[in-house]
């Protein structure tokens, strides 16, 4: 007689067995695969976090080492700053570190134009000022202080697509600038703007009406577009109202803006290049804008006596941009540094006044 054995469990029972085990495998691979993606993402972090931290610790040695090259700069080099000194030399040149590199840009902010200087105010006291000139049958020209001049010079050197930035917009920008500086609420010129233009844009913002702290305010102002402000913004800086700029390490592109008092347009690419030889010929740099000045070049250029604007250039610099940069695992990380050179009570030292990264 045969006996058939009989299965434990019915068919249907062994069918759900089968899915529980099936269930349970599921759920442990999908707490496995959890913990794991969690245990990497937290290595992950914990990495980054760990080179931030070093890459921070590099620029800020870098930082340091900077503020003692600038520091030591001005005790054997004096007053006058020019592209052959010691903290231009050292600039883009990396260092090797245990991670990667560490390196970084130094630049005179003086190489740039002030956005300040544009004020109507007179910024040095007894400074001849022609805005507040009585006589308003003047040319509009004429009301513009040296700065303002150069400014509007600089504006039509900028080639947009439709050609260069013509004087009519130049001499419009710089009158809204001109009220965005000014403490009151008359407006300039013929494109000047206040408070009421401002509010009425979407979305409304308010006018400062007193001196920028961020070169980005001027993307800002009335008749700026992107197009212009984009090719602006190397050029330009917010420094201190009365800071003004360095002609030993003013920038090629600003050499242009120099121009004779009564000339509404920029010096000529082939002018530039006359100023340019006659700078590189100051390779210690000039000793002060008047021996810039004086020199053939600019002389025939620039003119003397009542033509030639000397206002805000000089031949000494306080504030630097150190633009740092480091590899530290796989990712080069970027910060500025604003850095004040000077005297604080009779003591020389260099301190760091702002540190972004993004523009200043
Ligand atoms: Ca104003
Ligand atoms: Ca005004």
């Amino acid at each position: 007689m045969t006996s058939q054995i009989r299965p434990r469990y019915p068919q249907r029972e062994r069918g759900v067995i089968l899915i529980m085990a099936l269930l349970i495998v599921v759920l442990v691979t999908t707490v496995v695969v959890s913990v794991s993606w969690r245990f990497q993402l937290s290595m992950l972090r914990n990495e980054n976090r760990w080179h931030g931290a070093q890459a921070r610790a590099y620029m800020e040695g870098g930082e340091q080492l900077v503020r003692k090259i600038l520091f030591e700069d001005r005790l054997e080099t004096g007053e006058v700053d020019h592209l052959g000194e010691v903290w231009m030399q050292i600039s883009g040149q990396p260092m090797q570190t245990d991670e990667g590199w560490v390196g970084g840009n130094i630049e005179d902010a003086h190489s740039r134009f002030n956005l300040n200087l544009l004020a109507d105010k007179p910024l040095v006291p007894g400074q001849n000022n022609p805005n507040t000139n009585p006589n308003r049958n003047q040319d509009p020209w004429e009301l513009l202080n040296d700065d303002q001049r150069r400014f509007v010079r600089l504006l039509q050197t900028i080639e947009l697509e439709s050609g260069p930035v013509q004087y009519q917009t130049a001499m419009e920008i710089v009158d809204a600038i001109r009220d965005w500086l000014d403490a009151d609420d008359q407006v300039s010129g013929f494109g000047g703007a206040e408070a009421d233009y401002y509010q009425d844009q979407e979305p409304p913002f308010p006018i400062t009406n007193g001196p920028m702290t961020s070169v980005s305010e001027l993307s800002l102002i009335k008749g700026m577009t992107p197009e212009i402000y984009k090719q602006l913004v190397p050029l330009v800086f917010a420094l201190p109202e009365g800071e003004g700029m360095n002609i030993n390490t003013l920038k090629p592109e600003l050499l242009p803006m120099l121009n004779r008092k009564s000339q509404t347009l920029p010096l000529t690419p082939d002018e530039v290049k006359l100023l340019e030889e006659e700078r590189a010929q100051a390779t210690e740099g000039f000793k002060s804008a008047e021996e810039f000045f004086s020199g053939v070049n600019a002389r025939t250029l620039l003119g003397d006596g009542t033509e030639v604007e000397t206002g805000s250039l000089g031949v000494g610099s306080r504030y630097f941009i150190f633009a740092a940069e480091t590899l530290t695992g796989e990712q080069v990380r970027r910060a500025k540094t604003l850095l004040f050179r000077g005297e604080i009570n009779g003591i020389n030292h260099v301190h760091v006044v702002r540190r972004t990264d993004a523009n200043f």
